[in-house]
């Protein structure tokens, strides 16, 4: 049974389309703490985090919004994580859109360095997020996690990342909207990239289970990062950047029962919910019954059903 800790990041200024910083409202609306409960586990909701002083941090690219208020939330965000993982606790971070991940996966990164273990990170996302702040076109800081935490240059305004991670150690899951420097810069990184072709081809299970082995393999840590566009627009709406061609309702379960049955999972972010655009709640309660299959909640309870 896991110890997990709510934590609540409502973050908008990552991304441009205001509402996102009512996710963590939603996923309490929506029940998350109960139906961690109801499955057995220790719960404790340390509320919303929130930022104060703001550094007057720059950068060459003007297109990029909100710099400070970003590299606030990266450091607050990355201390609590920190401390949720010190406490022997499954930090489920709410947000928020994806630029918190700068923050989430700094925390994990930290601790993961002092326990000398190997972080891994699993990436259910449309998008590529590999951006950095010099390349972004956007201006957009919601599309540069995965190039911070693989330690790319352009994040000077940023906190040194604590411990790069290794490309072969990143999964992208999902993807099928990747801009042209992302490409080019994610042909250089040897990231496992499991785009929706892959995995309409292969079906989710394989690539998945050649992911978990190695970070079983490894005993290391997994963090993953749950992006509302992972899942088709069609059962998840809300959510500012929909693409078309996302996994279905069975596939994102069958994710999140894999992820369970490894017993693997360390740290969890739900990024990118924006209850503004939701329909009657039905995007916030399909996250909160994928992070119960994530914690052990089954169709059919089979008792004999084998390890990853
Ligand atoms: N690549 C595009 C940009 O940088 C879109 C990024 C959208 N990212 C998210 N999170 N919604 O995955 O603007
Ligand atoms: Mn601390
Ligand atoms: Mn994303
Ligand atoms: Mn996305």
């Amino acid at each position: 049974m896991s110890n997990a800790i709510l934590i609540g990041a409502p973050i908008d200024s990552g991304q441009r389309y205001p509402g996102c910083l009512m996710g963590p409202s939603a996923y309490r609306v929506a029940g998350i703490a109960q139906a961690i409960r109801d499955l057995g586990h220790g719960l404790q909701d340390w509320g919303d985090v929130t930022i104060t002083d703001l550094k007057p941090v720059t950068t060459p690219n003007p297109a990029v919004h909100s710099l400070p208020e970003t590299v606030a939330w990266t450091e607050t965000l990355a201390d609590r994580v920190d401390d949720a993982l010190s406490q022997d606790g499954l930090p489920i971070v709410m947000g928020g859109d994806h630029s918190l991940a700068l923050g989430t996966v700094a925390g994990a990164a930290a601790f993961a360095k002092r326990q000398g273990r190997p972080l891994f990170l699993l990436w259910l996302d449309a998008h590529s997020d590999f951006h950095t702040p010099l390349t972004t076109t956007s201006g957009n800081l919601h599309g540069t996690p995965v190039a911070y935490i693989a330690g790319r240059d352009g994040f000077d305004a940023f906190p040194p990342f604590p411990e790069p991670i290794p490309p072969q150690n990143i999964c992208l899951f999902g993807i099928r909207s990747v801009d042209p420097a992302e490409h080019a810069a994610l042909l250089t990184h040897d990231i496992a990239i499991h785009d929706m072709r892959v995995l309409d081809e292969r079906g989710i299970v394989a690539p998945l289970r050649e992911f978990l082995t190695r970070v079983r393999a490894a005993g290391g840590m997994l963090h993953v990062s749950l992006d509302v566009d992972f899942l088709d627009p069609s059962i998840a709406p809300a959510v500012g950047t929909t693409v078309p061609g996302g996994t279905t309702f069975r596939e994102a379960h069958l994710v999140m029962e894999l992820l369970h049955e490894s017993d693997l999972v360390t740290s969890l972010d739900l990024v990118e919910l924006n209850p503004f655009l939701d329909e009657r709640g039905r995007t916030a309660r399909l996250m909160v019954d994928l992070v119960a299959s994530l914690m052990g909640r089954k169709v059919f309870d089979r008792p004999t059903r084998s390890h990853m």
